[in-house]
This record gives structure tokens, sequence and C-alpha cells, in this order.
């Protein structure tokens, strides 16, 4: 009876042994397995920021499982939880919002895998939960928008003027008094992301000194041309005028200004226009006086996370915040000779 036993507790200890390595990743012979979950493809931006990821794995030899979560948080944690299953070596991640996400950071701890956060911040009380950041200042972007607001409208002696502003467009819309405050109007990127958060409360931080300056309304268009483009429909309907589009990504920029132009408003000059990101496209507009500024947001980020997920799976520390390199460019520099955005 006691060999009985013992056979049978034998054979079920090889059975769950068996199931366990059948589950477990195949032993990688060198460099690793690097887990990675973008969130879709919203923009131009967002996709040069996944071409740059999957070209920096390929030329580093880091086999990536990149999953795209089409623009939906309960698709990156579950792409986050497949890869805890599959035991890659780092994860890597977007995170679409900034809330929501201590839960499967914990699994991901639990199971001993550094995470790196990218490109978007995450608000989370524990920072242990993750092992960095790297990406972009959107603070700073949006501090930036407002810096050349000022220089575009005070004159060396600190006095506000509209001398840059049309003083009646095509479409007769009436241009603000000379004691009238400047009308902004906010176009937000995706509700409750880190670049809406911070670039709008950047923003306010600079023109906060200024109360020459009203921001009259803002809503979201969620990073998408067509979206930028039915806002600025409605809001001409609702508004007028508006001196001032600060726009949270060049996408909605590209769709407002189509909005413009059907009405015969001349972007550019009837309307100044603020954009964020720097894809060609919106370089161009620039370069045909279509927007005046372009705050640069680098979405070039792949070689640098494959660097840091290199650190992290060899068991190294890295920084908790990695800023990437951006400029600012207005319509007062010489564009001609700037090189192809990539995007
Ligand atoms: O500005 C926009 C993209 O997360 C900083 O997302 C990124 C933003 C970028 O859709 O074009």
């Amino acid at each position: 009876m006691k060999l009985k036993f013992l056979l049978f507790f034998l054979s079920l200890f090889f059975l769950c042994a068996a199931f366990s390595a059948c589950s477990r990743k195949p032993a990688e012979p060198d460099g690793f397995i690097l887990g990675f979950s973008q969130i879709g493809a919203e923009s131009a931006w967002r996709n040069c920021n996944t071409r740059s990821v999957q070209e920096a794995a390929a030329e580093t030899g880091i086999q990536l499982l990149f999953f795209n979560a089409e623009q939906k948080q309960e698709n990156q944690i579950k792409a986050i939880r497949s890869f805890i299953a599959y035991q890659v070596d780092v994860i890597a991640f977007v995170p679409i919002v900034s809330e929501g996400w201590e839960n499967v950071l914990e699994e991901a701890k639990e199971a001993n895998i550094p995470v790196l956060i990218c490109d978007r911040e995450i608000n989370i009380d524990d920072k242990s939960l993750y092992s960095g950041y790297l990406g972009t200042n959107m603070f700073q972007q949006g501090q930036r928008s407002a810096e050349y607001l000022i220089k575009k409208f005070f004159d060396s002696q600190g006095n506000i003027n509209f001398a840059g502003l049309a003083q009646e467009t095509e479409s007769n819309i009436p241009r603000s008094g000379a004691n009238d405050p400047v009308k902004i109007v906010e176009l937000s990127g995706t509700e409750g992301s880190s670049p809406a958060i911070l670039r709008a409360q950047g923003f306010r931080d600079v023109l906060s000194e200024y109360p020459e300056f009203e921001i009259i309304y803002s809503e979201s268009g969620d990073f998408l041309r067509s979206k930028g483009y039915e806002l600025m429909c409605n809001i001409l309907e609702k508004f007028s005028g508006i001196d001032v589009i600060y726009s949270h990504n060049d996408g909605m920029t590209l769709g407002a200004i189509d909005a413009m132009k059907e009405r015969g408003i001349r972007p550019g000059e009837d309307i100044i226009i603020i954009s964020i990101d720097g894809e060609q496209a919106a370089i161009d507009a620039m370069i045909r006086g279509e927007i005046n500024c372009v705050v640069e947001c680098n979405p070039k980020q792949g070689p640098d996370i494959m660097r840091l997920s290199k650190l992290l799976a060899a068991g190294e520390k890295i920084p908790p915040v990695i800023y990437m390199y951006e400029e600012v460019f207005t319509e007062w520099d010489d564009l001609s000779g700037i090189a192809p955005r990539g995007y």
C-alpha cells in the first residue's frame, strides 16, 4: 500500500515539474526577452515611436514581444500579465493614462521582473514598483509653448501689442481690442494622460504671471487629427475673436488648420498656432507660415529603451528619470536647413 502512495506522489511531482518547465520561456542562448506594450497608432509621433523601438530591438539582437493595445488600458494590463506569465526578462510600456497601474506592477514586482516606464508617466505612490522612466519633459513643453507667446505678444519695453496679428481677418472675426486679453483656445490630448495633464500645467504655470492672456476654452481631441478638425469646426461656431490655438500635438493642429482654411481663416496669421511634437508635416506648415511655433517632443526612444533594458536585465540600477533631448522651432528660425524629421 505504501509503495502505491509513494509512486502516486512521485508521479504527481514530476507531472507538476514538467508542466512548469513547459510554461517557462525557452532559454535564451544570449541576449534577453523584452516585453513591450505600446498604446496604439493614434499619431505620426506614435508610429515613429513604435518604429524606433522595433528597429532598435532588431539592431541590438534583443528579442522583442511587442503588443499594440489599440488605445485601451485593459489591453495593456493583459499584455503585461502575459509578459509576466511568459517570464520575460524586462517589461517596458507606454502608460496610456497616468492612473490604474498599481495591481499589475505589484504582480511584476512579485515575479521579480523590472519595469521601465516609457514616453508617458504614471501617477503612483510606491515608486519601487518600477525601475525608471524614459521620456520627454512634458511640463517643460507646456512652459516653452507659453514662453513663445510672451515673446510674440510683448515688445522690448514689456508692452503687449497685437502687431503680430491681422486686425481684420477675411472671415471678419472681430479682433481682440487693445485692452482685451489675448484669447487662447487649447486642444488637449487624451484625458488622464500625462502629456495632456503636464502640457496644460506647464502652459498655465508661465501664463499665470500674465493677466493679458486668457484661456477661453479647452477640450480633448485625443491626439487625433480627425478630432482636431471636428473640435475646431465647433469652436469656430462657438467663439469669435480667437487669437491663439495651443495644441497638444501636431495631429490635432493639422486637423484644426484644415477647419480654419475651410472658413477663410489664415492659420498662423489670423490665429497664432502653437503645436507640440515636431513631425514633418508641422514643420512644413510652419515653413508655409501656417504654424508659428513647434515645440519638439522626441519619439525616437528605441535605442535608449534597449540600453536601459539591458542594464535592468543584468540586474543593474538605472536613473529614476531620463529625458530625451528636445528643441523649440519658431517662425523666426531659419528652417531651410532642418534635417528630415523621420515622422
Ligand atoms: O505628443 C502625441 C502622441 O505620448 C508624448 O502621444 C506622446 C504623445 C504625442 O499621440 O502625438
